[in-house]
């Protein structure tokens, strides 16, 4: 009996062994396993074992998995060859946290066999992320070969809503059902929707559709990967370097762009006049020409802040130079002057390859003496031969010590030509017109190499990688294989350009790059990028928009009026208007494509870009203010309804509609022949922007009338929005336009949103809107509004608080009239303890005060008593 029950027991630890065993077995690719996870003072460490190979070879049989706690939200995963020292994208790209939180609102759990790691957020009970391979094999473990990493997640709610991944031409909410490759690319006119476009951004955003709550997800890595969704997972499958993990608990939308920011790096402070409205195209041929348009915008009494020229301008197509006879040196300096006299400004194009055919020039000489170019791989040393416009060209390296210095030497010499405001950096993926290389060094035959860059054992997107750009074989410096770092080169020649515009102008760079990474919003802006002349286009303008921002790059737009094919009187209009309300505001037009400025429609379309170019730089000082914040915490500046309603389900996928800060609701027309627009209300308070009519039924679809020259904006109740409206400026004095310059000193107008217990909140961000030691010099100013009132009161009250008063020039500036949406009836109004009679009901609910000369130096307190 005894016998007997020892066997029992005996067969069923056998079997369980077995069962143990066989359950880790049992999927082809079960992974790594560990003999344990061990708790270091700031996270945890493991080895980690090989168990069976993966689909490619090369696996690493032993990895070293290091878990950090950086802050209590966020944690970061680093898995690393502990023998050899592989890829890492170089450290100018990430902040590291790293403060050692006492405590943490996630907790981790381990599998050893096959490993897995899972994060559950404390606060909420929900798990995050969990890697460990599903029992019917669903996905794969990890897999850490050379050119082959591959690690997935599983969800616990089926088809959650993924946001980001980009870049790409997509809906906001992305597909639970689609592979996302992630790689610069120049797809040309392609324009296919999800596919990967000029940027690199793995990161993505989860939101629960149950809680609402949100987490974050940011693998650290630059080389081509996919990025597999399926209902109940995501699966990373990435040709190289290593995996370098941050985790965002959240928990809302907000909190974790915010942690992300921490990572990557807050917005840079934008200068204040790179928010105006800036006209471009492919095809202006002179500058007399370019002068014309200017001249033009001047007549038709369109405030233009920018004048730009594409390729056009160079020599032969040649960076740094200026075309001898239709950009004569002397024509351009009288052109930039008069443009600066009106307090306009200038931008120009400049792109990376270096052209290299006689007769070789100033910039090639200078980049062949510097070293600091992309060598041909297989060569010793030779530089890199591509095709762009100009024809052949060397591409400078910007990882290589002397390229920053090559760069500025560039800027500078041609700075003494054309006294430029702002870079356009454009064709930075990089763009090839060549694939691979223009030539094959047939000198010196290379042995056949261990392994193809351009093909390897898989392929992100299924097409070879040097497709439309260089030689993966390329190496940049410290032999760096272009392999690893073609998705840096865009962001790397901002950071390059940065300086060097920084170190010419003595002010802050205004600079707008195709390419990008993240990281990028702390340095440099972003535009969307070729679209086409289409409704269509218009309306990804939305999602491409608001996915930018929650990359931590707010400062971002779309070629208004649309890029490729010919533009018309309807598009243009709408396009107009919703552009007006994008961070980044230009029209841009092709070479080939029908004029689209505002005045080729007839004064219709005219009288629409005035209103909204104006409307634009009315509320210059609410976006300047959303990019301060953004600058210090993160916040996006431009966002979708669900950041502020994630508790709503049906704001889970709104991409043609957004907020800008917390308190504007945009909801333009995105289709042809149009004139109204279904739009969603969130369950909250609505005002009409404009005149504070109250929304009358919300948390629902509402039809609302949009003729051609209206588009909808609706106010939240509980803000207050800072603006300087240009109605102030009557007519243009001395033939002076209006601009920035001319707007920011304008008086203010405070447009309050009252919620249901009579309160709104807002701020005001001043300062001289270009210095680069802004912060560190502490030279601004930020002043605090509140409407606060308690509910048996018969008053509520206005008041300014001056957190910070030292930009100078607040001094001069006053609030001269106020709005306030949802007020009920008020018999007296007291402006720092005096009546005034000055204020009217200008509806049921709308009260407008004006005549205030309220100096935003001073605090101040505005009562309003109710009958
Ligand atoms: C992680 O996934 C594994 C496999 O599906 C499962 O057994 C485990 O319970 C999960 N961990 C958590 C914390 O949910
Ligand atoms: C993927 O999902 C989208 C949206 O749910 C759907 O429209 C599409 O047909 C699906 N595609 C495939 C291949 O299942
Ligand atoms: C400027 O406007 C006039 C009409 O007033 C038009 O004839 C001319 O073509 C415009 N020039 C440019 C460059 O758009
Ligand atoms: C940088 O340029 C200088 C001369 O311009 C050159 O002597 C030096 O070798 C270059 N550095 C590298 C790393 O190539
Ligand atoms: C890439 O470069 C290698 C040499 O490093 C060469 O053998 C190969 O032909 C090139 N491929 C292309 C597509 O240019
Ligand atoms: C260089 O060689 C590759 C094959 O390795 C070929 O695909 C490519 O077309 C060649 N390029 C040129 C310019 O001949
Ligand atoms: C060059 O790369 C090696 C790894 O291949 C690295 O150890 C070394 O620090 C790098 N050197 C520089 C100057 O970046
Ligand atoms: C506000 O404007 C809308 C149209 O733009 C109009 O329908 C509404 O009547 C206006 N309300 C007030 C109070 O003027
Ligand atoms: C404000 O300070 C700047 C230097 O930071 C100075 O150039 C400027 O003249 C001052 N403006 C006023 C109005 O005092
Ligand atoms: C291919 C391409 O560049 N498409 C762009 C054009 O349209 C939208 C915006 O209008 C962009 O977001 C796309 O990426």
């Amino acid at each position: 009996m005894k016998l007997l029950s020892s066997l029992i027991i005996f067969f069923v630890i056998v079997l369980f062994c077995v069962v143990g065993s066989l359950s880790a077995s049992l999927c082809k690719y079960p992974g790594y396993s560990t003999q344990g996870v061990t708790k270091t003072n700031n996270g945890y460490e493991a080895t980690l074992n090989l168990i069976s190979a993966g689909p490619y070879g090369n696996d690493i049989e032993q990895l070293n998995f290091q878990l950090t706690f950086e802050t209590s939200q966020i944690f970061r995963v680093r898995i690393t060859d502990p023998n050899n020292q592989r890829w890492e994208v170089p450290p100018t790209v990430n902040q590291l946290v790293g403060e050692n939180p006492d405590s943490t609102d996630y907790i981790i759990e381990f599998t050893n066999n096959p490993f897995g790691f899972a994060a559950t957020r404390i606060s909420t009970g929900e798990v995050l992320f969990n890697t460990t391979q599903p029992s019917d094999c669903s996905f794969n473990g990890l897999i850490y070969s050379n050119y082959y990493l591959e690690l997935s997640t599983s969800f616990t709610e089926s088809n959650p809503n993924i946001y980001g991944l980009g870049e790409r031409t997509s809906q906001l909410r992305l597909f639970n059902n689609f592979t996302y490759t992630l790689f610069a690319k120049d797809q040309g006119t392609a324009s296919i929707p999800n596919i990967n476009l000029y940027g690199s951004h793995p990161f993505y955003l989860q939101l629960s559709s149950s809680s609402g709550n949100a987490n974050g997800v940011f693998l650290l890595n630059s080389n081509a990967m996919d990025v597999q969704l399926q209902p109940n997972s995501l699966t990373y499958k990435v040709v190289g370097g290593i995996f370098d993990l941050f985790f965002f608990t959240g928990p809302t939308p907000l909190s974790v762009i915010q942690q992300y920011s921490q990572v990557i790096g807050t917005t840079h402070m934008p200068s204040y006049w790179s928010l105006g409205y800036h006209n471009c195209r492919w095809g202006y041929h002179s500058i007399a020409e370019t002068a014309q348009v200017v001249a033009n915008y001047s007549k038709y009494n369109i405030p233009l802040e920018t004048m730009w020229n594409d390729i056009d301008y160079m020599d032969s197509f040649r960076d740094f130079t200026t075309d001898p006879v239709n950009f004569a040196a002397s024509d351009y300096k009288t052109f930039i002057d008069g443009l600066h006299a009106n307090n306009q400004h200038y931008i120009m194009i400049v792109d990376p390859g270096i052209s290299n055919i006689e007769p070789i020039y100033q910039s090639h000489i200078d980049l062949m003496e510097s070293g600091a170019y992309i060598k041909a791989g297989g060569t010793d040393g030779e530089p890199l031969v591509g095709s762009v416009w100009p024809g052949y060209v060397n591409f400078p390296d910007f990882l290589h010590p002397n390229g920053t210095e090559f760069w500025t030497q560039q800027f500078q010499r041609f700075y003494e030509t054309v006294q430029f405001d702002g870079v356009w950096i454009d064709m930075n993926e990089i763009s090839n017109f060549c694939d691979g290389n223009c030539f094959n060094n047939t000198d010196t035959p290379m042995p056949p190499p261990q392994f193809d860059p351009n093909y390897p054992p898989y392929i992100p997107g299924g097409v070879p990688l040097y497709s439309k750009t260089i030689n993966m074989t390329s190496l940049q410096y410290n032999n760096t294989l272009v392999y690893n770092s073609h998705s840096l080169y865009g962001y790397t020649e901002g950071l390059a350009t940065q300086l060097a515009v920084q170190s010419i102008l003595g002010t802050r760079s205004t600079i707008i790059s195709r390419s990008t990474f993240p990281g990028t919003g702390a340095h440099f802006a972003h535009w969307l990028g070729d679209n086409k002349s289409t409704f269509t286009d218009m309306y990804y303008s939305i999602p491409g928009m608001l996915a930018m921002n929650m990359f931590g790059i707010p400062m971002v737009g779309a070629d208004i009026c649309g890029f490729n094919g010919d533009s018309n009187a309807e598009l243009c209009g709408r396009w107009l208007q919703l552009g007006c309300f994008y961070p980044f505001t230009r029209n841009h037009n092709t070479f080939l494509g029908a004029p689209q400025e505002p005045w080729v429609f007839g004064q219709e379309v005219v009288d629409i870009s005035i209103k909204a170019i104006n409307g634009k730089l009315t509320l210059l000082p609410f976006y300047y203010t959303l990019f301060h914040i953004s600058h210090v915490s993160g916040d996006p500046v431009v966002r979708p309804l669900f950041f502020e309603y994630p508790s709503d389900p049906n704001t889970f996928a709104i991409d043609q509609q957004f907020l800008v800060g917390t308190g504007l609701m945009v909801s333009p027309v995105l289709t042809q022949g149009a004139t109204t627009v279904n739009a969603y209300f969130p369950n909250d308070i609505w005002y009409e922007y404009g005149n504070g009519s109250l929304v009358q039924s919300v948390g629902t679809h509402q039809t609302l009338n949009a003729p051609f020259d209206v588009i909808n904006v609706h106010m939240r109740g509980g803000n207050i929005i800072p603006t300087q409206p240009t109605s102030s400026y009557v007519t243009p004095v001395d033939g002076i336009p209006i601009t920035t310059k001319i707007s920011r000193t304008l008086p203010f107008e405070l447009i309050i949103a009252l919620d249901s217990s009579l309160q709104a909140t807002g701020q005001l961000f001043l300062d001289d809107g270009e210095s680069i030691q802004t912060y560190v010099d502490n030279k601004y100013s930020f002043i605090q509004f509140d409407v606060v009132s308690s509910p048996s009161s018969s008053a509520y009250k206005l008041q300014s608080t001056i957190l910070n008063n030292n930009y100078n020039g607040t001094a001069s500036l006053i609030i001269n009239s106020i709005q306030i949406y949802g007020s009920p009836s008020v018999q007296q109004v007291i402006v720092n303890g005096s009546p005034i009679n000055s204020f009217n009901a200008v509806s049921d609910s709308t009260l407008s005060v004006s005549n205030l000369q309220l100096a935003l130096d001073e605090s101040f307190e505005v009562d309003f008593v109710l009958y």
